[in-house]
C-alpha cells in the first residue's frame, strides 16, 4: 500500500508533467508572449512584375498608438506558416517585442512560400529595361510601399535589420531606398561572395562552408513551398578525411550532387571573379543612402567578417552626408544575437558583450530613428578591442591616430618591426603536399566551426609545412587597429600556390594560467597566387622565381598585451576550410586528382625581398 504522502507527491508530479506537456503544444500558442500581445496576418504582396511575395505581419493588439514597421527579408523561411502559428520571438532582441513595433518577415523572391525565381545575391540593375523589371531594390520598395499603405496603425516609418543573408537584403534596400525607410542595420551582411564573404577569400574556395550549406539550401524547388530537407550526411564526423577522400572539386557532382544543385554548378563554372560574381557586390552601388545605417559585424565572424567592413566603408566614402556608423564586437557569426558574447572557443572577452550591445547600441538606434525616443549618442565607430577586452569609440574607422608599421620576417623564426638588412636572398623553405595538406583546426568535425577564428594554433605550429615567426616578449601593449596588408616575396616549384598568413597573439607561459602559452588566432587569410595581379584574369607563377604577392586581410582591433609575443604563420594549405590548390596553373574547379602535385615553397626575408605584414599601430 503506498503511503498517502508518496501517492500525493506522485500525483502532483504527474499533474506538473501533464501541464508542461500541454504547455509545449496548443496551450503554448494561447500563452505565448507573442500571441498575448500581437496578432499575426499573412499576405501575398504583389510586386511590379506580378510576382507575389509571402509576408507575415505581426501587429500589436494595443491600438492606442501608432507603431513603426521593422522588417526582415530572408531566404531562410518566415516559418511558422498559418495565421494561428506564431514565432517564438519578434525582432532583433526581446526588448523590441516588449516595446511594441509592427514586425514584418518576408520570404524573398523564389524562396519558400514566395513566387518567382531565386538568384544568388541578385545583382542591382541600375538601368531597368522596363517599369516591370525587378531586382531586390524594387522588391523591397514595392513591399514597403504596400505596407505603409495597407497595414493599419503604422507611423509611416520603416526599419530593416537582418543577420547574414537577411543582412545582405537590408544592405540591398539602401541602394534605392524607399522614402519611408528610415533606419537600417545590416548585420554580418554579405557584400561579395567572391571577395571575402562566405564562399571565397582572395580567390580561394571555402569548401565545407559552401558544400555543406548548398547541399541543403540549393535543393531543387518546384514552386512555392517550405524548402527544408535533411542535412548532408558525410558518413563521418571527420571533415578532413571526407573532403580529402572526395578529391578534386570536380568529383562532388559524380560522387554526391549528381548535377542536381544548380547553385553549386554555377559556382563550379565561375571560378574567377567574372560577370557572375561582380554584379553581386552590394557596396559598389551604395551611393544614394538616405536612411540612418548601423552596420554590425563580428571581429571573429567565420562567414562574413569582410561584408560589414566593406559596406560601412563604401557608405562612408560615397555618402558623406549619410548617418552611418559601425559596430564591431568580439563575436562569431551573428553571435551578438545568438550567444552571450562572453567568450569564443578558448578565449574569454571578460563581459557579456552581446547584452551590452543589445541594450546600449541596437535598441537605442531603432528607438531614436523610428520612434523619436531617447537620445542619439552613438559614436561613428563602437568597436570592441580584443586582447585588452574593452569597448572603444572612435570618430572614424579605422581610427586616425595610428602609425603604419611593418612586421618583418627574419632568420631563425624571428619577427620584428625592423626591416631585414640581409643583402642576399635569404629565405625559408617548406614542402607543400596537397595529399597531406596543413589542417585549419585540430577538432574532428565535418564543417567550418565558429571557434576556429580564435583557436590555439599550437596544433599547427610544429608542422614542417608551416613557417613560424615570433617577436620578442613585448615590453608594452601593442594595439593594432584596421586593415592588415600582407606583402609576400615567395616562390614555388609549381605554377600556382596558395599562401595563408595567420596573425597570432602568443600568451605567456604560465602553468597556473588557463591561457598558458595559448597561440590565439587573431586573423587568418588565404591568397590564391594566380590572382595576385587580377581577380578576373589569373596568371601562372614562374617556377622557382621570386614573386611579390600583396594582399589584404580583414581589419582587426586587437591589443597584444605586454608580456605576450606577436606571431605569424605562413603555410600553403588550410584544409579543408579552403580547397586544395593543385600547385599547377589550371582551372581548379575542373582539376583531376592526378593534377595535385607537391611543391617546394620559399618565403624570402631579405632587404631586397622583405616579406612583411603592414599594420596600423594605435598611438598612445
Ligand atoms: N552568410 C551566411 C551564408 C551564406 C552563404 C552560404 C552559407 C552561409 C548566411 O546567410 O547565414
Amino acid at each position: 500500500m503506498q503511503s498517502n504522502r508518496s501517492f500525493l507527491s506522485r500525483t502532483l508530479l504527474l499533474l506538473a508533467l501533464t501541464a508542461m506537456t500541454i504547455g509545449s503544444g496548443a496551450l503554448a500558442q494561447e500563452t505565448s508572449p507573442v500571441k498575448a500581445r500581437y496578432t499575426k496576418h499573412e499576405y501575398q504582396i504583389v510586386m511590379r512584375d506580378g510576382v507575389k511575395l509571402f509576408t507575415s505581419v505581426y501587429v500589436p493588439k494595443d491600438t492606442s498608438q501608432k507603431y513603426p514597421i521593422i522588417m526582415q527579408r530572408t531566404p531562410y523561411s518566415v516559418a511558422p506558416y498559418g495565421p494561428d502559428n506564431y514565432r517564438g520571438s519578434l525582432g532583433p532582441s526581446p526588448r523590441f517585442m516588449a516595446e511594441g513595433f509592427i514586425f514584418v518577415y518576408q520570404d524573398v523572391r523564389g524562396r519558400n512560400m514566395s513566387e518567382g525565381e531565386f538568384a544568388w545575391m541578385r545583382g542591382y540593375k541600375p538601368k531597368k529595361s522596363s517599369p516591370t523589371e525587378t531586382d531586390e531594390t524594387t522588391d523591397t520598395w514595392d513591399t514597403i510601399e504596400w505596407l505603409v499603405k495597407n497595414i493599419p496603425n503604422n507611423n509611416g516609418r520603416v526599419g530593416m535589420w537582418g543577420i547574414s543573408y537577411p543582412g545582405h537584403y537590408s544592405a540591398q534596400a539602401l541602394i534605392d531606398p524607399h522614402p519611408a525607410l528610415k533606419a537600417v542595420s545590416p548585420q554580418a551582411p554579405m557584400d561579395d561572395n567572391w571577395l571575402g564573404d562566405d564562399m571565397h577569400h582572395n580567390g580561394a574556395f571555402f569548401l565545407p562552408h559552401a558544400f555543406n550549406f548548398i547541399s541543403g539550401f540549393g535543393r531543387p524547388r518546384t514552386g512555392p513551398g517550405l524548402q527544408t530537407g535533411p542535412r548532408f550526411d558525410h558518413g563521418t564526423n571527420d571533415g578532413y578525411k571526407f573532403f580529402l577522400e572526395m578529391g578534386s572539386l570536380a568529383n562532388a557532382n559524380p560522387k554526391y550532387f549528381k548535377g542536381e544543385i544548380k547553385l553549386w554548378n554555377e559556382w563550379m563554372e565561375h571560378g574567377d571573379y567574372d560577370q557572375y560574381w561582380q554584379p553581386q557586390r552590394v557596396s559598389q552601388n551604395l551611393k544614394k543612402v538616405t536612411p540612418a545605417v548601423m552596420t554590425v559585424g563580428g571581429w571573429f565572424d567565420a562567414e562574413d567578417v569582410q561584408g560589414p567592413l566593406s559596406i560601412y566603408k563604401a557608405i562612408e566614402k560615397n555618402n558623406p552626408k549619410a548617418w552611418n556608423v559601425l559596430v564591431e564586437g568580439p563575436w562569431c557569426h551573428g553571435c551578438w544575437a545568438r550567444r552571450d558574447g562572453t567568450s569564443l572557443g578558448g578565449v574569454n572577452f571578460g563581459s557579456n558583450t552581446s547584452a551590452f550591445y543589445q541594450e546600449n547600441i541596437e535598441f537605442p538606434f531603432f528607438m531614436y530613428f523610428l520612434k523619436d525616443k531617447g537620445e542619439m549618442k552613438l559614436p561613428e565607430a563602437y568597436v570592441f578591442e580584443s586582447g585588452s577586452n574593452v569597448w572603444k569609440t572612435y570618430e572614424s574607422w579605422p581610427p586616425k591616430n595610428v602609425e603604419q608599421k611593418s612586421l618583418y620576417l627574419h632568420a631563425n623564426g624571428k619577427l620584428s618591426f625592423d626591416a631585414p638588412r640581409d643583402t642576399g636572398s635569404a629565405y625559408d623553405e617548406y614542402v607543400s603536399d596537397p595529399n597531406k595538406p596543413a589542417p585549419f583546426q585540430s577538432r574532428i568535425t565535418s564543417g567550418m566551426t565558429y571557434e576556429y577564428m580564435t583557436d590555439d594554433q599550437r596544433f599547427s605550429a610544429w608542422r614542417p609545412d608551416v613557417l613560424v615567426y615570433q617577436s620578442d616578449v613585448l615590453a608594452e601593449d601593442v594595439t593594432i587597429s584596421g586593415e592588415l596588408l600582407a606583402d609576400l616575396y615567395a616562390s614555388t616549384s609549381g605554377t600556382d600556390s596558395d599562401f595563408i598568413v595567420k596573425l597570432i597573439d602568443v600568451f605567456p607561459e604560465r602553468k597556473v594560467d588557463p591561457m598558458d602559452g595559448y597561440q590565439m588566432l587573431v586573423r587568418g587569410e588565404p591568397m590564391r597566387a594566380k590572382y595576385r595581379k587580377s581577380w578576373s584574369k589569373p596568371e601562372p607563377m614562374k617556377p622557382n622565381e621570386v614573386t611579390r604577392i600583396p594582399f589584404a586581410m580583414p581589419d582587426i582591433n586587437h591589443t597584444f598585451r605586454k608580456g605576450h609575443r606577436i606571431m605569424i604563420h605562413i603555410q600553403s594549405a588550410w584544409f579543408p576550410l579552403v580547397d586544395r590548390n593543385p600547385q599547377k596553373f589550371l582551372n581548379i574547379y575542373q582539376a583531376k586528382d592526378e593534377d595535385f602535385q607537391k611543391a617546394t615553397q620559399r618565403i624570402y626575408r631579405s632587404a631586397k625581398f622583405p616579406t612583411h605584414l603592414k599594420v596600423n599601430v594605435l598611438k598612445p
